[in-house]
C-alpha cells in the first residue's frame, strides 16, 4: 500500500494541527445545545419506554442486551433522560454500561420573567421581551427554542410577565395569548403561569374593592380562574406581588398576606393551581428592611393554604452581589417555601460583567438554617425555586456568552441544589463551546475548559470585591448599574446607599446585632451568635451585621479601611487577570466570540474601576484616611464623579465612550418651583 505520509510528516502535521487549532465558527446563539448531537438524534439511538414505577419526572438510563434505554416514569420524563443522555455523550460520560437514575429535587422548576405588556423587560439586559405581547403573532421559533434550553435543563415552568404586572394581562385577549405561547411549551413540559396585579378586578371590571374577604372580589377571581382553564387546562396558577414596592394588596384592606394569598388560592384550587405570594416586602419607616420579612410572615405561619406558597428571594434585602441567607428560609415551619434567585444581574454589572451565579446560589442552597438541627440546609427548607430570568430578544438570548451559564446553572441546581458550582460550570463550558478542528477533546480541556472554568468560579467574588466587599451591600443608585454611595434622593430612605452603609467620619456598616437592628435574633442558634460576635462573624459579611471603626483590627493584622481598600483594589485586578486570561483563549473561539467576551471584560474593568474610585474615594472623604502603600491610585476625584450621573439608553443600558468607559453627563442643578 502506498504510504501518504512518512511519520516524520505526519507527527509534524499534528503538531502544527496541535499548535494551530481552527476555532467552530460560532456565535453563541446555539447556547449550550450547541455540542450535543440533536435532540432527535439522541432519542432514535435509544430504547425508550414509560415505566410507572419511576417518578413521574424522572427517568433511567441504562444498557441491556447490548442495546441503551431510556425509561422514564412519564414522557416529561423522558424528555429529560434523553437530553441527560445528550449531555453525559458531550461530557464523555455515556460509555458502555451508563447506568444513572435521577429524578428532581424540586416539583417546581420556574423562571420568572419580568416582562412588560410593552415589551421592555425589567432589570432585563438583553432586549425586548422575549414574548413580543406588542407583535401581531407569537415569535414561534423563539419559544421552541427557548422551550428545548429549559427542557434541556430540566425547568419545567414560566411566568411569562413582570411581578410588577399589568392588569390587562388578565383580559382576554392577552389570555388568549398566553394560551398560544403555553400551548408550545406544553411540547417541551412547561407549564405556563401569570404574575397578577391585585387590583385587576378594580381596573378591568370596575369592581369598587380589592378586599380578599368581599364576596363579589372572591367571585371575580373564581370566574377568571374559570375563564383562564377554560382556555389553558394545565395553567400554573399566579404569582403575587402584593403590598410591596407600591403595589396594592390585601393589607389596603386591613387583611393579611394569608388572607390575600388563600382567596387566589381558592379560586385556582379546583383546577389544581397554585399561587406563589412573594415574601419581598418592605416599608420605608421599618429602622431595619432585612427583618421585615420575618415580622410579617412568622404570625402567618400556619395559616396559608395547602396551594400557596410563599417565595422568598435568597436574601433578606434584594439580590446583592454577596448577602446571607433570608433568615425566613429559618423561620417558617408549617408554610410551604419557594427560592427566589435572580439570573438577571440587575446589581452585577447587567449583561456587561462577567458574574457566575452558580456560586452566589451554592452558597445559598448549602448554608444551614439549624431551623430542625444541624444540616437543615436552605435546600431542604424550600420545596420550590424560581429564578428571574435573564432573557430577552438578543440573538444568544441572555446579552452574550458567558451571561449564558447562569440561566444554566438556575436550570441545574433546580434539578439537583447539591450539584457543585463548580460542576457545573465545567459542564457549561464543554456544552456550549466546541473543540477546534485540529485539537484533541484533551488538550482543549487544559487549555481552554480549565481555564475558563477558573474564570468562571472566581467571577463573583471579583464582583462583591469591587462593588461591595465585606458585606457592604446597595451602595447602588439610579438603574443599579453603578456606584453612587453618596446619594440621598428621595423618596425613600430604604432606597438610598446611606441607609445600608451608615458611614461617617469614625465607621461603617449597618449594626444588626442586638445593640442595632437585632436582625441576628431572626437567625436560629448558633448562626444568631456566630454572626453577632465579631469573633466569629464571617469576614465576608462583617459589615452586613456591624458597624465598625475605620480602624478596627481585622484578622490580616490591617485596618478595616485599609482591607477595604485592599478589597476593591483585588477586584480591579482580578479582572485584569481575566482579561489576560482571556486573551490566552483566543485560539480555541470563533472572533466573535472572543470580540465579544474581551469587550465586555474591558467594559467590566473600567466598571470596576469606576466603583473603586467612588466608593474608596467617597469612604475616603468622610475619613479622611490615606489608601495603603500597595493599591491602584484613584483615577477620578469623587467631588468630579459626585456631581455626574450615568446616561442609559431608552432600555436602561448604560452609554459608553469609544474607550468603553462610562459617559457621566453634569447633574443639571436643581430647581424648586416657584
Ligand atoms: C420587579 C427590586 C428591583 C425591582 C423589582 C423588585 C421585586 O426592587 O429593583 O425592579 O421589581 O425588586 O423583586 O419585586
Amino acid at each position: 500500500m502506498r504510504k501518504l505520509f512518512s511519520p516524520i510528516v505526519l507527527i509534524g502535521a499534528l503538531l502544527s494541527a496541535c499548535s494551530n487549532p481552527v476555532p467552530a465558527n460560532q456565535d453563541g446563539t446555539e447556547l449550550w445545545l450547541a455540542a450535543g448531537r440533536p435532540y432527535q438524534e439522541v432519542l432514535a439511538s435509544v430504547e425508550t419506554a414509560i415505566d410507572p414505577a419511576l417518578p413521574a419526572e424522572g427517568y433511567h438510563i441504562y444498557d441491556a442486551d447490548g442495546v441503551r434505554h431510556v425509561d422514564a416514569g412519564s414522557a416529561g420524563g423522558l424528555r429529560y433522560g434523553v437530553y441527560a443522555l445528550q449531555r453525559a455523550e458531550v461530557l464523555g460520560q455515556a460509555g458502555k454500561g451508563m447506568d444513572v437514575q435521577e429524578k428532581p429535587f424540586y416539583d417546581l422548576r420556574l423562571l420568572n420573567h419580568w416582562d412588560n405588556l410593552d415589551d421592555t423587560v425589567e432589570r432585563g439586559y438583553a432586549g425586548k421581551s422575549m414574548w413580543e405581547w406588542t407583535s401581531p403573532e407569537i415569535p414561534e421559533a423563539r419559544i421552541r427554542h427557548y422551550g428545548e434550553l429549559c427542557a434541556s435543563i430540566g425547568l419545567n415552568g414560566a411566568v411569562l410577565n413582570n411581578v410588577n404586572s399589568n392588569p390587562l394581562m388578565l383580559d382576554s385577549e392577552h389570555i388568549d395569548r398566553v394560551r398560544q405561547i403555553a400551548d408550545i411549551l406544553r411540547e417541551y413540559g412547561i407549564r405556563a403561569y401569570i404574575a397578577i396585579k391585585w387590583t385587576s378586578p378594580i381596573a378591568l371590571d370596575g369592581l369598587t374593592s380589592g378586599d380578599p374577604l368581599n364576596p363579589t372580589v372572591r367571585q371575580w377571581w373564581k370566574d377568571k380562574a374559570a375563564e383562564i382553564y377554560a382556555a389553558i387546562p394545565d395553567f400554573g396558577g399566579f404569582l403575587v406581588k402584593a403590598n410591596s414596592e407600591g403595589q396594592a394588596g390585601p393589607q389596603d384592606y386591613g387583611r393579611t398576606h394569608a388572607d390575600g394569598a388563600n382567596m387566589l388560592a381558592e379560586a385556582l384550587a379546583p383546577y389544581g393551581g397554585i399561587v406563589m405570594w412573594r415574601a419581598f416586602v418592605y416599608a420605608p419607616e421599618s429602622p431595619d428592611r432585612a427583618n421585615q420579612a420575618v415580622e410579617e410572615f412568622l404570625p402567618l405561619d400556619g395559616d396559608f393554604a395547602d396551594n400557596v406558597i410563599v417565595q422568598i428571594k435568597n436574601g433578606p434585602v434584594d439580590f446583592q452581589p454577596r448577602e446571607p441567607f433570608s433568615p425566613l428560609f429559618g423561620q417558617l415551619k408549617k408554610t410551604r417555601m419557594m427560592m427566589e434567585f435572580q439570573i438577571t444581574q440587575e446589581y452585577l454589572g447587567f449583561s456587561n460583567h462577567v458574574a457566575y451565579h452558580g456560586t452566589t446560589w451554592e452558597e445559598c442552597l448549602q448554608s444551614d438554617t439549624y431551623r430542625d438541627g444541624e444540616g437543615s440546609f436552605v435546600a431542604n427548607m424550600v420545596s420550590a425555586i424560581a429564578g428571574v430570568a435573564n432573557t430577552g430578544q438578543d440573538p444568544n438570548f441572555c446579552g452574550y456568552v458567558l451571561a449564558q451559564a447562569n440561566w444554566y446553572a438556575f436550570g441545574r441546581l433546580a434539578w439537583n441544589p447539591y450539584l457543585s458550582a463548580e460542576e457545573i460550570a465545567d459542564e457549561w463550558i464543554r456544552q456550549t463551546f466546541l473543540v477546534p478542528d485540529g485539537m484533541s477533546a484533551g488538550a482543549f480541556t487544559t487549555k481552554f475548559v480549565n481555564p475558563l472554568r477558573g474564570l468562571l468560579m472566581a467571577s463573583r467574588e471579583a464582583v462583591v470585591d469591587y462593588e461591595m466587599p465585606l458585606g457592604l451591600h446597595h451602595l447602588f443608585g439610579g438603574t443599579h448599574y453603578g456606584p453612587i454611595p453618596w446619594d440621598r434622593m428621595p423618596p425613600r430612605p430604604d432606597w438610598q446607599p446611606r441607609y445600608y452603609h451608615q458611614a461617617d467620619s469614625a465607621g461603617i456598616g449597618f449594626d444588626r446585632t442586638a445593640t442595632g437592628s437585632n436582625n441576628v435574633s431572626q437567625y436560629n442558634e448558633p448562626l444568631a451568635s456566630t454572626f453577632a460576635h465579631l469573633e466569629t462573624c464571617p469576614e465576608n459579611l462583617l459589615l452586613w451585621f456591624h458597624h465598625l471603626p475605620w480602624d478596627y483590627q481585622m484578622a490580616s493584622g490591617r485596618t478595616l479601611w485599609d482591607e477595604i481598600c485592599l478589597h476593591y483594589d483585588a477586584g480591579i485586578g482580578a479582572v485584569e487577570d481575566f482579561r489576560a486570561l482571556w486573551e490566552s483563549l483566543q485560539p480555541y473561539v470563533s472572533p466573535i466570540l472572543y470580540e465579544e467576551v474581551s469587550t465586555k471584560l474591558l467594559i467590566q474593568r473600567n466598571d470596576a474601576e469606576w466603583w473603586r474610585d467612588a466608593c474608596v474615594g467617597y469612604f475616603q472623604k468622610l475619613n479622611g484616611l490615606p489608601l495603603p502603600a500597595d493599591v491602584r491610585p484613584l483615577r477620578i476625584p469623587v467631588d468630579t464623579l459626585m456631581v455626574k450621573l450615568l446616561r442609559s439608553d431608552q432600555l436602561g443600558m448604560p452609554v459608553f465612550d469609544d474607550e468603553y468607559r462610562v459617559v457621566l453627563d453634569r447633574m443639571r442643578p436643581f430647581r424648586r418651583r416657584q
